[in-house]
């Protein structure tokens, strides 16, 4: 992360919210509708994995009368990160200059996406945190409170990288920040997927702000989070930081 002191920031573009789906057949025409309110100049993508609770056909409703709403339609789940490089690829190729992550749930609140977005004007990508001041969560149980903040500690200090929240998913990034990071060999899900593109911004020495957000825990609909998407991060971590301390130590001693 450098200090982005001197450096000019190009004008933003127009900005599209990508909103993965599976099953939020009872969110989705709320969020939507947030997004379009909240920030009317923005277009959504919604990118649904056939969901068996027909959410895919209430997004297509949501299109007819509104030329700013799109929907991909993908064949089956393939899990978050998945839809998410769909999803960017079909932003980068029709030109959008911000892409923003949002879930469907209502945990990332529209109504605070014009702070990340004014936030981006001086910055290649923005995340929305809940772990700088000012940045807070509602309705969650202390156990996940700590195996968030657990999440983002560990990952910040095994992948030394200098952010509070690696693994939250309201984010906003120039379209030049994406196209750097080497999407096409990312394969990582959950929340793994949201650490391995921090990670990957910092490391390309691209300037990280972290604005506070308010995350709302879901009302409607089930949960995706699992037993397997958190050992899938834990697991994928702890290979990334041990695989680059061994190379760190290595290059030292053959310099030697
Ligand atoms: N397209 C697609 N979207 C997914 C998939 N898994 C999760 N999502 C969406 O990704 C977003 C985040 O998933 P959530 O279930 O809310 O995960 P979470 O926020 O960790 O869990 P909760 O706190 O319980 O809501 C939501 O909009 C989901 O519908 C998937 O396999 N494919
Ligand atoms: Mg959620």
């Amino acid at each position: 992360m450098n200090d982005g002191g001197e450096r000019r920031f190009g004008p933003l573009g127009t900005t599209l919210v990508i909103i993965p789906t599976y099953n939020e057949s009872e969110n989705i025409k709320a969020i939507v509708g947030r997004v379009r309110t909240a920030v009317p100049a923005a277009h959504v993508l919604i990118a649904d994995d056939n969901s068996p609770d027909g959410t895919g056909k209430l997004a297509d409703e949501l299109t007819v009368d509104d030329d700013q709403v799109h929907v991909l339609h993908r064949k089956g789940k393939e899990g978050l990160g998945a839809a998410y490089l769909a999803g960017f690829r079909w932003g980068l190729e029709r030109g959008y200059g911000v892409l923003v992550e949002m879930d469907a749930d209502g945990s990332h609140q529209p109504e605070e996406l014009p702070r990340l977005l004014t936030a981006l004007k001086g910055a290649d990508l923005v995340l929305g945190s809940r772990w700088v001041p000012g940045g807070r969560v509602v309705n969650w149980p202390k156990s996940r409170e700590f195996i968030s903040r657990g999440g983002s500690l560990y990952s910040r200090v095994l992948l030394d990288v200098p952010i509070r929240d690696v693994t939250g998913g309201y984010r906003a990034f120039r379209r030049e920040t994406l196209e750097s990071l080497g999407l096409d060999d990312v394969s990582s899900q959950g929340y793994c997927f949201q650490v391995d593109l921090a990670r990957r911004a910092v490391k390309a020495g691209h300037h990280v702000v972290e604005v506070p957000i308010t995350f709302v825990e879901r009302e409607l609909g089930d949960s995706k989070m699992s037993r397997d998407i958190l050992v899938e991060a834990l697991w994928r971590v702890t290979t990334w930081g041990v695989g680059e301390r061994a190379g760190r130590v290595l290059g030292r001693t053959r310099r030697h």
